[in-house]
C-alpha cells in the first residue's frame, strides 16, 4: 500500500461492501440497493464471510447476526481479533430492536445496526456515511504509518511491526531477520544534482527495495534520511543475504547517475544483514545493533556489498 494511492486517487472510488446473510432473499434486497454505487461481494454463512474479508479486503461488512454455526458476533470478533481484517467496518442487520444485543454489538467494534425490513433510504445514507469515516480513518493511518516521499512504511510502522514478527518468530522458534541499507555516498549525490533529485533518487531506490521484499509478511521501511530496513520473518542468514544482495543488485541495474560516488559511476547501496531466533528475554535492539555493525563493516570493505 503506498499513500500516493490515497492522496492522488489512485485507489478504487467504489467502496468494496461484503453483504453476509444466511437467506438469499435479504442478500438480493440489499444488492439491489447498493449494486450501482458501490462494489459488492457475498457470503452465505460466517466461515465464507471471514474467508472473503481476507481474500477482498472490503471497506464495509453488512453482517447478519442470526447464522446457523458462526452467528454475526462471532464473526465480528474474529474479524476485529486479526491485524488483517481489524479495519473492516461492520454493520450490524438485526431482525428486531435488543437492546443487549446492540450493546454487545458495539462492545464488539461494529460500528452500526440496521434493522430489518430494511428502510433503502436511510440504509444507503448510513452506510455512505460510514465508509467516508473509513477512508478519512485510512488516509490518516496511513499518513501516521507511511512516509510521504517515499511511500514505503515509515520508522513508526516500522517500530510497531518488529515486536509482532518477533513474538511469531519467537513461537515458531524460527529465525527472523533484518536487513539495513544505506545508500552509498548520498551526500556526494544531493551536492552533485541537488537535493530535488536526491529525493527523486530515494524514492526510486526505496521503489526499487519494495519490488523486491514482497513476501506478505514482511516489511520494508525507511529507518531514517537514505537508510532503509527490512523485516523478514522465517528467514535464515542464507536467506536474508540472499535477499539483500539481490537488492543491492537491483540498485546498480537501475542505473542512477553518480559521477561523485567514490565507488561506481551509479547509485549504490551498502547492506547489513542479522537474524536472531528471538526469545522473549532478548531484546530487539540487539538485532538491529548487530545490523548496523554488518553495515558498517559493508561500508568500511569498499561499499556497494553485503554482509551479514
Ligand atoms: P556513506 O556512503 O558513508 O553512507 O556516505 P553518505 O554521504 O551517504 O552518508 P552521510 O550520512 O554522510 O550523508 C547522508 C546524506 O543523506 C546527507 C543528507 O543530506 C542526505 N539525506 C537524508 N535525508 C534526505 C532526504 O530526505 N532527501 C535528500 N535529498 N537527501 C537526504
Ligand atoms: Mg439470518
Ligand atoms: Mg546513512
Ligand atoms: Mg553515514
Ligand atoms: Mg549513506
Amino acid at each position: 500500500m503506498f499513500i500516493d494511492e490515497y492522496i492522488s486517487g489512485v485507489a478504487p472510488v467504489r467502496g468494496k461492501i461484503l453483504l453476509v446473510d444466511d437467506q438469499v432473499v435479504n442478500i438480493k434486497i440489499l444488492h439491489q440497493l447498493l449494486q450501482n454505487d458501490y462494489d459488492i461481494y457475498m457470503a452465505r454463512d460466517g466461515h465464507q464471510a471471514i474467508d472473503m474479508c481476507k481474500k477482498v479486503n472490503p471497506d464495509l461488512v453488512l453482517l447478519d447476526i442470526e447464522m446457523p454455526i458462526l452467528n454475526g458476533f462471532d464473526v465480528c470478533a474474529h474479524l476485529k481479533k486479526d491485524a488483517t481484517t481489524r479495519d473492516i467496518a461492520v454493520i450490524f442487520i438485526s431482525g428486531h430492536f435488543d437492546e443487549d444485543k446492540e450493546v454487545k454489538g458495539f462492545t464488539l467494534g461494529a460500528v452500526d445496526f440496521i434493522h430489518k425490513p430494511i428502510n433503502p433510504i436511510i440504509t444507503k445514507a448510513r452506510i455512505k456515511n460510514q465508509l467516508t469515516l473509513k477512508s478519512q480513518s485510512d488516509l490518516l493511518r496511513s499518513i501516521a504509518l507511511f512516509d510521504g516521499l517515499t511511500g514505503v512504511a515509515n520508522r513508526r510502522k516500522f517500530e510497531q511491526t518488529l515486536p509482532v514478527s518477533w513474538l511469531q518468530c519467537s513461537r515458531e522458534q524460527q529465525p527472523l531477520t533484518i536487513i539495513l541499507l544505506d545508500i552509498d555516498f548520498f551526500k556526494l549525490f544531493n551536492d552533485t544534482y541537488g537535493h530535488t533529485e536526491g529525493d527523486t533518487c530515494l524514492k526510486r531506490v526505496a521503489q526499487q527495495i519494495q519490488d523486491t521484499v514482497n513476501r506478505p509478511y514482511d516489511l520494508v521501511a525507511r529507518f531514517g534520511g537514505e537508510e532503509f530496513i527490512c523485516i523478514l520473518p522465517n528467514t535464515d542468514l542464507l536467506g536474508g543475504t540472499y535477499v539483500a544482495q539481490q537488492i543491492v543488485d537491483s540498485i546498480v541495474s537501475l542505473k542512477i547517475t553518480h559521477e561523485t560516488s567514490k565507488v561506481s559511476q551509479y547509485v549504490t547501496l551498502s547492506a547489513g544483514v542479522a537474524t536472531i531466533v528471538p526469545a522473549r528475554h532478548i531484546s530487539e535492539k540487539v538485532l538491529i545493533e548487530a545490523a548496523d555493525k554488518q553495515l558498517y563493516l559493508a561500508k568500511e570493505r569498499g561499499r556497494n556489498r553485503v554482509l551479514g
